[in-house]
């Protein structure tokens, strides 16, 4: 994709052996590629996974989403966090124990070319309407690891895209044909408590309708409005209710 909208296709490569690291590199006129360097630093050490490109604010730039392992990682119940000597863990747990030490990244990324300031990181600042019925565990603070308590409202797990569970990868399509790209993040069975994705509980996919404006990202979940629970027996003629909130959590 071309990120930087300079008419070159730029390249970004998404590594996930034992914690790989996020790579952006940028064409140099058809040349060679070049690294940025803002992405060498630890907080892109990460699980990462696929990755989708296409312009989510509608400022005429294209973001950059890459899914990642996700925040049940940081369960309660995983217990690779509440282990106190570190060489009883797999070589895998490392990125997540790293992560509440900000020397890795486990969420999603959400990426953002600004003119003049470069290829910037927001996935803090994206603004997730989780459902009322089915919201990720990570969003209630009671859920997250008690050693890491003040992670939890800094890095706005409750309402941003940093709350949502591990993907294998987005796909953005425009569902409702109203003119700007819509997110399904394709989700996946855990693995359970193995001190890697460390939850017991399934990652659904989730059907993000997107209500952004230029700069400002905002993402309602609509997966059971969607109806994309591939459950068995479900009985979508009465769910969701019609009391479903159309703004998620209170
Ligand atoms: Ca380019
Ligand atoms: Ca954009
Ligand atoms: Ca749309």
């Amino acid at each position: 994709m071309d990120w930087n909208d300079d008419g070159w296709p730029d390249l970004i490569v998404a590594n996930d052996i034992g914690g790989g690291r996020l790579r952006v590199y940028e064409n140099m006129e058809g040349r060679s590629f070049k690294r940025v360097t803002t992405y060498d630093e630890h907080l892109w050490e990460g699980g990462w996974m696929g990755i989708q490109s296409g312009d989510l604010d509608g400022d005429r730039y294209d973001e950059v989403l890459v899914a990642n392992l996700g925040s049940q990682v940081m369960s309660i119940r995983n217990t690779a966090l509440l282990v106190d000597n570190g060489k009883e863990n797999h070589v895998q747990a490392l990125v997540v124990i790293n992560y509440p030490l900000e020397k890795s990244n486990i969420h999603h990324a959400l990426l953002s070319f600004k003119p003049g300031r470069g290829l910037e990181n927001v996935t803090s600042q994206t603004t997730i309407h989780h459902s009322s019925i089915i919201p990720p565990d990570m969003v209630y603070e009671k859920n997250f690891s008690p050693h890491y308590k003040e992670l939890h409202k800094k890095s706005n797990f409750k309402n941003s895209l940093n709350g949502l569970e591990f993907s294998w990868g987005p796909a953005v399509f425009d569902v409702e044909n109203d003119g700007d790209l819509d997110i399904y993040l394709a989700g996946s069975i855990s693995r359970g408590n193995d001190n890697f994705l460390g939850d017991w509980s399934g990652s659904p996919g989730r059907m993000l309708i997107n209500e952004s404006q230029p700069g400002s990202f905002l993402f309602a979940d609509k997966t059971l409005e969607y109806r994309l629970l591939d459950v068995t027996d479900m009985e979508y003629t009465t769910h969701p209710p019609t009391t479903c909130s159309r703004h998620g959590l209170a």
